[in-house]
This record gives C-alpha cells, structure tokens and sequence, in this order.
C-alpha cells in the first residue's frame, strides 16, 4: 500500500517552511519531512519493546508475558531503553560543559585568540557560590580556579559534585535521602551504560532510579556549567531586538548559517564577520557583505547576546539550504542532520564541518581551536564569499517575524524590581493573586512526524489564554518567534486579562525567551529564586508551575526531562512515547510509565508522562497548576478579576467624558 505523503500545509504551519517544501517537491529533493512521511517508525522499537543490547538478539517483544532469549522482560528492557536515552542526552550537554570549562581556563591563561572574560559580575557571582575568593583579584584569576573547580566536577569520582548546592534546600535534601546527588558528572553517565549492559542492573525501578541520578548530572551539573561559562565569556543575556523565520537570509550577501550548539565558534564568527577586512573581502566578492544566521541552539546563543538573527528552528537546517542563498553552513555538535550534505549537493552550499568530534562525509572539514579561534572563522568566513560566485537560482520566503529574546534570570530579576530592589517578589505576588495562574515552562524540539511547530504553538496559545507565563528554550522559543508572541505588546492580545496585567506593567512579552537547550537551566534557577523569595511553599515541587517538550525528538530533551522531574516539576513531552508498550496485547507493558509518574511522584513530587492528544496536555497543565494553587491555600484562579488595570485601563478612561470616567475613578461624579 502507497504511503500517504503529508501536504506541506500538513508537515508545517509555518508559511515559509510550507513554501520551501513546495520548493522541494518542485525539485524532487527529499527533507526529513519526506523521509518520515516513507518511513513510518517501527511500531515495536518505537514503544520501547525491542533490545539490542547484545548478540543474541535483538528481541522483540510482542506478546504478553514475552521476554528476551536471556529472560529480560518488557519493563526491564523500556527501563534499560529510557535510561541509555537519558545518558546520552546527559552526556551531550555534559561534555558541551566539559569543553566550556576548558575554553574558560584556557581564556584565564592567555591561550586563545580572540576571547575575553566579558561578564566579570557574572564570574564573581558563580565564584562565590562556591567560596571562590574574588577581592583584590584579577577576573583571569578568578576564572582559573573556577575553570579547575568545574573540570574536577566531571571526573570527580567519589563523594558529591557541587553544583546541586544551588538547589532548595529542601530538595538537596530529597536527594541526598535518596541518595541520587552525582558522585561526578562523568561517572553516572558511565555507571548507567554499565548497569545496561547485558546481565546487569535488571530490577527496572532500580535502573529508573539511576535514570534520576543521571539526569542531576546534566541538569544541576554539565548543563548548569555550560550556562554559567557561557555567560562569564560571553555575556549574561539581556532583551535585545531580533528576527526570525528564513526572510532573514539576504538575497544581496553572502549568507553564511552558523547550526549546532556551542557558542564558542559562533561567537567568533560574529566578531569576525564585522571585520572591516572580511567585509570588504565580500564587497570584492560582489556581495554587500556578510549575513550571519543561525538555526537550532546555536542560533539562540548568538540572537539572545548580539541580536543576530535566527533562519529557524531544527526542522529549518534543511529548508535554509533550499533557498538555495546559503553559501556555507557551518556546524559543531548535536542536532546536524546528516542528509545537510546530500541536500547541499543540489545548490552550492557548503556544509562546514569544524569540532574534532563531528564529521560528516562528503562535508568541508575545517578544525576549530580555541588557540586560534578568530583566524579560523575568518578562514570560515573566507570559503563561504569565494563561494558566493556559484550561486544559483535563489528563493527567500518573504516571511520574518521580530522578537525580543534575553530573558535570563538575572534580567528576570532585574526586571522585576529594577537595580535598587531586584528580586522575584512582584512574580511571586502576581501568582499569590491570581494575575499569573502559573507558568509553563515549553521547551525542546521539532519532530518531523507532527507538524512542524504546530504542538509547541497550540499548547502555548492556549496557556497564555489561561493567563499562564510561558518561559520557553531551543527550538520551541523560536517556534514562538515566528508567531509573534516573543514581542511586548504585539502578543498581549493573545493572553488572558490578569497576564496581560502583568506583561504591561513590568513591560514584558507573555513568552520569555530564556536560551538554548542546555539554558534549560536557567530556568530551575528561575523555580529556585521563586522558592527563596517566599509565599509559594520551601520546594520546587509545590509551586504552581509545569514543563512541557510537546515536539520533543532528541535525547538531550529526555536527559531535561530527568532532571525537571528530579527537581520536583510534572514533565509531559508530547507525541508518542517510548515506553508506550503495546497496553492491547500486553497487560505488564504500563509499569515503567507508571513508575516514572506515579512513582517518581511519591519520591520527588515530580513526574514524567508521554500525553499524545495537545488538549489532554493543555487540560493536565491547567489541572496542576490548579491542584498546587489549592495546596498552598492561594485564592482559586478566577479571569474575571483581572483585566481592569494598567495601560489598557488608562487608555480606556481616557477615552471616556469627563463624567464617565470621574464615576469610573471614584464611583461617584466629583462635584
Ligand atoms: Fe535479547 Fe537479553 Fe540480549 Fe536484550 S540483552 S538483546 S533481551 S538477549
Ligand atoms: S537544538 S535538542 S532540536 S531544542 Fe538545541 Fe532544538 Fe531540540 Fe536540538
């Protein structure tokens, strides 16, 4: 039977993705869409049912009461599934971290080119959570002995990491109850390869708990230490004005896409790219410059510091180079299709190629290092103009949208009290009042197999209608941009009348841009300040608040998910699940979800659930945001009570006679 191929109104409901995919099918060139359209996913692997993990197999189970030939049964090989997932999503955003830490000590020796300690407020504030001395000396200084701190953090092998210390302090406490604190960063992601390997760890609660410790590993470790560095060397993000969706590429420049997701490349390549001499190099070229992009987290690193903007979200790295306007795309780690150089081979862009541990056959190679690392993006920046004679027939969807991404929870802070009382107090009374019901946290990927953005936006207008704050990271952020909703005052007609309340007077759009996906952990420092600042319980998982990946696909986002849960937030990721079973055939094949809602409930107030249907994810949010109201005794969420006050209100008694609105005022006409 013919497999049914999606429109591209089906595969995207973004207008200038649609138009690349007609674009696509006018040129017969595959993209994932396609592929997945051909390729429906192998129901047996796709419910968590099938192992691999050894040479008498792989074993498929089917039928009820099934095991493997060594007796593995179906809750022991989803556990052993889920937690592999875990790991190396933890192990990605880990090493991200790892690398991070090496780039900072090899700034704080003078062994790089081109890098500086941007952020030294940033620097002494990180120190000092772990009593790093910083008075009387240099930033240099400073950032050695942290840079030697966090590299120890990884392979540390016995006792506790160190970066879990910035969690309540009711939390640490779970954890050390429970005993799931990482002993070192590298040692859990290693430890739950080990106990998966055929014929060890078997008990699927015991694997699942491991599955936890992991996932701490990443989120109150690796990616927590990403974050930091990143800020130290780069900047702490703050609101700046940008653009997204693939009208940002420039039929008149040469175009070069920066995808991935370690910012240390990339933000050469900015620098290098407003060199005078690279500029003039295009000009020569006959190009009117050089037009930086970026997609994926890389594209988040550079848009939320400098304001350079994004071509698109995950599923875009395909339909930028379908434009045919891209001179060279030029990736480091994680998210890189491999089918970019295929795709490349019909136009004449270039895939680059540039971290030690990312190859791609048939791609430009050009080696990254941080020694030289602006001579090595001038070489980047170098290729892509010599490229730009080969262009071919162009087509830019004329489809951007403005946003306003920058919202780190240092500004967040700042924001919402100003440099003289910065703190989270006015967040927290919006909650205790009702203005703000809760937040959601929407976060992670595209997946092919839904349509493009289409998840991530229909859960996130709905939320906001519900006066529900959304904060969101990767790709998700950006499937927001496209929308509108990352920019003040154009999203507010969207939200509901106590949110829009609050948008208006801290002067904020209903979404915040938060970051990339390893910044998901600004986001638990976020939950963490509003813990500390008081009135909505001592935890994390008492507040009022939920984390949503509705197109999740990568690993990375399953290790976020861990890790949330860890920490005390109920966690849906959208689509299908991998430990689904088959609950028609096999009676047993519902544990290992239930363990890790249920049961990682009755632990650490946390849990994970895969919810398909967007209205049942939209419908439990509500429902837990309401549940966590009640239990801290906060007035029941009522829209009617909110909408009356702010810049609205006064533009409204504005308009009114003089009679109307002095009743308005006082209640009674003044004399
Ligand atoms: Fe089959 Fe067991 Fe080997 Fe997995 S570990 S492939 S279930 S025999
Ligand atoms: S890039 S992990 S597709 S968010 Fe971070 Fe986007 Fe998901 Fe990659």
């Amino acid at each position: 039977m013919a497999r049914k191929m999606r429109t591209p109104e089906e595969r995207s409901v973004d207008p200038a993705a649609q138009q690349m995919l007609i674009r696509a099918d006018e040129l017969g060139i595959g993209t994932a869409f396609s592929r997945a359209d051909a390729m429906p996913p192998c129901n047996i692997g796709a419910a968590g049912m099938c192992c691999k993990l050894c040479g008498m197999g792989p074993c498929r189970l089917t039928k009820d009461g099934q095991t493997g030939v060594c007796g593995a049964t179906i809750d022991t090989i989803q556990a052993r599934n889920l937690i592999r997932a875990i790991a190396a999503g933890s192990a990605a955003h880990s090493d991200h971290g790892r690398d991070m830490a090496f780039t900072l000590k090899a700034v704080a020796n003078g062994e790089t080119e081109g890098y500086r300690i941007k952020d030294v407020a940033k620097l002494h504030m990180v120190a000092e959570k772990y009593d790093i001395a910083t008075d009387g000396r240099t930033p240099e200084e400073v950032a050695d002995e942290l840079a030697d701190l966090y590299i120890s953090q990884f392979g540390q092998q016995r006792g506790e990491t160190i970066v879990y210390k910035r969690a309540p302090a009711k939390r640490q406490k779970i954890w050390k109850e429970q005993g799931v604190i990482p002993r070192g960063l590298d040692r859990e992601i290693v430890e739950a390869l080990h106990r998966t390997h055929m014929g060890d760890d078997q008990d699927p609660e015991h694997i699942l708990n491991h599955a936890i410790r992991t996932g701490l590993a990443d989120g109150w470790g690796g990616s927590m230490i990403a974050t930091d560095i990143s800020d130290i060397l780069f900047g702490t993000p703050a609101p700046i004005l940008g653009q997204t969706n693939l009208g940002v590429l420039k039929d008149d420049m040469v175009n070069v896409v920066v995808h991935g997701h370690e910012p240390t490349l990339s933000q050469m390549i900015v620098a290098a790219s407003q060199d005078p001499e690279i500029i003039e190099y295009a000009r020569q070229a006959g190009a009117n410059g050089v037009n930086l992009t970026g997609i994926c987290c890389t594209a988040n690193e550079i848009l939320m510091r400098q304001g350079i903007p994004a071509a698109g979200n995950f599923l875009h790295q395909e339909l930028s180079i379908l434009t045919g306007s891209v001179e060279a795309m030029v990736v480091d780690v994680q998210c890189i299709m491999q089918a970019l150089v295929g795709l490349a081979e019909n136009f004449h862009t270039k895939i680059i190629t540039t971290s030690s541990k990312v190859r791609i056959t048939g791609a430009t190679h050009i080696q990254f290092h941080e020694g030289s690392a602006l001579t090595t993006a001038k070489a980047i920046l170098r290729e892509a103009i010599d490229n730009y004679k080969n262009r071919g027939q162009v087509e830019i969807p004329d489809v951007r949208e403005a946003l306003v991404p920058g919202f780190s929870h240092e500004y967040i802070n700042y924001m919402l009290g100003g440099s003289y009382r910065a703190s989270f107090r006015p967040l927290n009374d919006a909650i205790m009042s009702g203005r703000i019901r809760g937040v959601a946290a929407i976060v992670g990927c595209n997946n092919p197999r839904s349509s493009q953005d289409y998840l991530h936006n229909k859960v996130t207008k709905a939320l906001l209608k519900q006066d529900v704050l959304v904060v969101q990271t990767g790709c998700g952020a950006i499937a927001a941009a496209k929308l509108g909703l990352l920019l003040g005052e154009a999203g507010l007609d969207q939200v509901g009348p106590g949110l829009r309340e609050i948008c208006e007077t801290i002067g904020i759009p209903p979404v915040l841009h938060m970051g990339s996906c390893v910044d998901n952990t600004r986001i638990l420092t976020v939950l963490t300040q509003m813990v500390e600042e008081g009135g909505l319980g001592d935890d994390i998982d008492q507040l009022p608040a939920v984390g949503l990946a509705p197109e999740w696909m990568s690993e990375k986002a399953l290790a976020i998910g861990a890790y949330c849960v860890a920490s005390g937030a109920y966690v849906m990721f959208g689509g299908s699940s991998p430990i689904s079973g088959m609950p028609d055939r096999m009676s047993d094949s519902d544990s290992v979800a239930r363990y890790i809602s249920e049961g990682w409930e009755a632990i650490y107030g946390g849990k994970l659930e895969f919810v398909e249907d967007p209205d049942d994810m939209i419908r439990r949010t509500l429902d837990h945001i309401d549940k966590k109201r009640a239990a801290l005794g906060l007035p029941e969420y009522d829209p009617n009570r909110w909408g009356r006050s702010g810049d609205r209100r006064m533009l409204e008694l504005e308009a009114m006679p003089l009679f109307e609105r002095q009743q308005a005022i006082y209640g009674v006409a003044a004399d």
